[in-house]
């Protein structure tokens, strides 16, 4: 075909892996750096097919591996609003990256070309960016063969977050609309989103500094040009763990993934008690805090107390404003802990469901939601405004002075969330602005409820496709009979709850349990644990009996 005519010679700069099979997964393609340069080329194959089905607009892919090791990357598309890519082409991803010639290459780039009825004279546009992983430059110039392979207008954002790239994808799609998201720069990130924090904070009193632990990674270099930009005595920031120059320190013993795992202050930080602290993961899309108390113990707030935390401001603003027909609603995981869900069930009084792992899911429920607050417990979310809470905000008209600054709030809320995707700078400043006008400290923020104890366990085992899940992935199809020892072992223990799925972006299966104590929770997950390494073959050393 002579749209692909320059794939081939391309292609022999960046042979596949003959021994590996690569999947397109909930976190797009990861796996270890250095065997992903023929992925990615094809992938920038893949990227400019994708704008030319949307007729041309503008496609994000962005080159890292989030909190994973260092040695890992990956790379991901980005669908025009900003979204993650639509999941009928994770398939074709799957199929592309795996052909293992040539000439199979051209084959598949041939039939999405026609299973999408694709134009071969629109030209493709696509945005790209990378975060700070060694073998970032290296995976770039292969993505970059891939653009140019099918005369693709190309523009690299260079080293950003994963989040803002999704921002420079929607507004480019949005100019010059009614839906314009911004400014398609940095300037234009950064002026957005202090912006709209300043004018929600103005008049209330200064918080304290916030300390963020960075991971060593991209979020460093830009949270703090986003503190300079907004310039301003309510944004005082501390940075830790910045360094992203030193070899092997991006996520070591830091980032939001680290400090969620393993419920204990980064590396390089000793936590002062009535001090505030926050960490992003390695690509800065996702955010925990926590705080010591007097006893110098420690206290996270993760994604599910930020949820409930922006779900209760957004709500408390909807009833000051008075205005008929905005409803806020939260979208959670299976592994949102049982007491955040009574919390927004039984106390905020919000409805909420359950989507399965991985942002896609949460995104798309929370799309079906008039104002949909969404976090995965890790600290991975965003709240979205359909557009018909957006016609209802403006179609109010205030009667007091009360409702009319409830109203600007939350268009000022509006502005300062990432709508297309998590982002902890933004998430950060959305945690501070409520913070600052509830005048709450971080222990007070965590007294809304007591997180129940929780265990998240990996079980290695020989084939993790033999795991099906139904039920938002709480209740396991396959194999045969497994939930039903599953169920017997947590009926044993009081608010006991547990459930087993496969892992979308490790060769390994997750089992997760909570009880009303700790022994309880401890006793479930790993009896739970062995029971999935005895029935699948598990492999390494079988799960320890806890107690
Ligand atoms: P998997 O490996 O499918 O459990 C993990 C996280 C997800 C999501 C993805 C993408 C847990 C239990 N799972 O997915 O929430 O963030 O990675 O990064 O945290
Ligand atoms: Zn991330």
């Amino acid at each position: 075909m002579a749209r692909f005519a320059s794939v081939a010679e391309y292609s022999a700069k960046h042979p596949k892996p003959a021994d590996i099979s690569f999947a397109y997964g909930t976190a797009g393609f990861r796996t270890v750096g250095s065997t992903l340069e023929s992925t990615v080329f094809r992938v920038g194959l893949l990227a400019a097919l994708r704008s030319q089905s949307k007729q041309g607009r503008v496609i994000g892919v962005m080159i890292t591996a989030s909190h994973n090791p260092e040695c890992d990357n990956g790379v991901k598309l980005v669908d025009p609003m900003g979204e993650m890519l639509q999941q009928s082409w994770e398939g074709y991803c799957t199929r592309v990256a795996n052909a293992a010639t040539s000439d199979e290459l051209v084959a598949a780039l041939a039939e999405v070309a026609e299973a999408e009825a694709i134009d071969a004279d629109v030209t493709p546009r696509v945005v790209y960016a990378r975060d700070t992983r060694p073998s970032g430059p290296l995976l770039q110039a292969a993505l970059e063969d891939g653009l140019a392979a099918l005369g693709t207008d190309a523009v690299s954002f260079g080293v950003v977050t994963t989040p803002q790239l999704h921002y420079y994808v929607r507004c480019l799609n949005t100019a010059g609309t009614a839906a314009a998201y911004g400014e398609p720069t940095a300037e234009g990130y950064f002026a957005k989103y202090a912006g709209a924090y300043l004018r929600l904070v103005e008049g209330k009193q200064h918080p304290s500094p916030l300390h963020i632990d960075a991971a060593n990674g991209v979020g460093a270099p830009e949270v703090r040009k986003l503190a300079a930009v907004a310039a301003s005595p309510y944004l005082q920031i501390e940075v830790h763990n910045g360094d992203t120059g030193t070899p092997g320190k991006l996520n070591s013993g830091c980032g939001a993934d680290y400090v969620k795992s393993n419920q204990r202050a980064p590396a390089g930080m000793v936590l002062a008690p009535g001090s505030r602290y926050c960490s992003f993961d390695g690509d800065a899309d996702r955010i925990v805090y926590y705080y010591a108390d007097e006893h110098s113990t420690f206290h996270l707030l993760d994604g599910d107390k930020i949820s409930t935390l922006i779900a209760t401001y957004l709500r408390d603003l909807v009833v000051a404003a008075g205005v008929e027909g905005l409803q806020v609603g939260v979208v959670q995981t299976a592994y949102a802990n049982g007491n955040s869900t009574s919390y927004i069930k039984d106390t905020l009084r919000l409805p909420t469901v359950f989507a399965k792992t991985g942002v896609k899911h949460l995104h798309h429920e929370a799309e079906q939601m008039n104002i949909g607050v969404y976090f995965e417990a890790n600290g991975h979310g965003t709240a979205l405004f359909s557009p018909a809470a957006v016609a209802t905000l403006r179609a109010a008209t205030p009667q007091t002075p009360a409702q009319q600054d409830a109203i600007g709030r939350l268009w000022a809320l509006r502005d300062l969330i990432n709508e297309s995707v998590g982002d902890a700078m933004s998430d950060m400043l959305v945690v501070e602005a409520v913070l600052a006008c509830k005048g709450w400290t971080l222990a007070q923020w965590d007294e809304a409820y007591t997180d129940l104890p929780s265990r998240l366990l990996k079980v290695i085992v020989q084939d993790r496709a033999i795991f099906k899940t139904t039920n938002a992935e709480q209740t396991l199809t396959s194999p045969p009979h497994l939930q039903d020892t599953v169920d017997a072992l947590v009926a044993r223990v009081p608010r006991g709850r547990a459930f087993v799925r496969p892992s979308g972006t490790e060769d390994a299966v997750r089992v997760y349990a909570e009880a009303a104590t700790r022994a309880d929770c401890d006793q479930l997950a790993y009896a739970v644990a062995g029971a999935v390494f005895d029935r699948a073959g598990g492999r390494g050393e079988r799960p320890a009996e806890f107690l």
